[in-house]
Parts: C-alpha cells; sequence; structure tokens
C-alpha cells in the first residue's frame, strides 16, 4: 500500500513535514516568521436620519423596525431622539449595507410621499 493510500482526507491535505535529516530550502535566506494577520477590518459607515416637521412618527417607528430591525421601543427611542436632536444613528454598517438601507429608506419615503431624509458617514 502506498503512503498516500492511508491518509485520511484531511491528512492529505496537510503539508508533509520536512524530517530533521533533509535540507530545508528556506533556511538562511531572510523569511519572515512572523506573520501580520492577513485580514483588516472593513470601514464602518453610520446610518443617519434627519428630522423634518412633516414625516409621520409612526412611519418613522416602521421604517426603523422594518429597515434596521429595531424592536418597537428602540424603534420609539430613535425616532423620539431624531425629533428632539434634528438627526439620529439608525445602525452602523459596512458600506454597501449601509448604502442599501440608505436607499430603501429614500426608496420607501418617496413611496409614501414623505419628505424624510437619510444620510451616511464614515465612522
Ligand atoms: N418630526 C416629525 C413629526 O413630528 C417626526 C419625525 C421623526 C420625522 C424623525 C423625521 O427622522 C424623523 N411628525
Amino acid at each position: 500500500m502506498k503512503p498516500y493510500e492511508k491518509m485520511t482526507k484531511i491528512e492529505f491535505l496537510k503539508p508533509l513535514r520536512m524530517s530533521d535529516d533533509q535540507e530545508d530550502p528556506d533556511k538562511g535566506i531572510g523569511l519572515a516568521t512572523k506573520e501580520k494577520p492577513k485580514v483588516k477590518k472593513p470601514p464602518l459607515y453610520r446610518v443617519l436620519l434627519l428630522n423634518d416637521d412633516y414625516t409621520p412618527q409612526e412611519f418613522v417607528v416602521w421604517l426603523l423596525q422594518s429597515v434596521f430591525g429595531k424592536s418597537p421601543d428602540e424603534a420609539v427611542n430613535i425616532m423620539l431622539h431624531v425629533h428632539q436632536n434634528g438627526v439620529g444613528v439608525c445602525g452602523i454598517y459596512t458600506c454597501e449595507v449601509a448604502e442599501t438601507k440608505v436607499t430603501q429608506v429614500m426608496d420607501l419615503a418617496q413611496l409614501n410621499e414623505h419628505p424624510l431624509q437619510c444620510t451616511m458617514e464614515k465612522e
């Protein structure tokens, strides 16, 4: 039986260990030993809701629940924060997700003929 025939699938995928008496071809050519992590965290974006005098409060609460997955209590709190302070954060997402949320809010506002504005900014 050949050695690889005894190997499991996982063993087969593992690189074979070089035995001590074999010459290491990479020895002494200054290869870095400490690897830097290769994954970078993606930039994040805040999605902001702006206050206006015409969009109904119930519509904003509904949006926060359906687009941003907020609970009824969270949605009311965010809506009231925006109502009182002029602007508020609906959520923090990667760029593509944030863009999608902004588009969904703007489309729903337009469809329902409300002047609601939604934007995003880098964290
Ligand atoms: N100010 C609005 C009103 O009193 C409610 C409102 C809240 C509108 C938040 C927009 O992003 C908003 N009807």
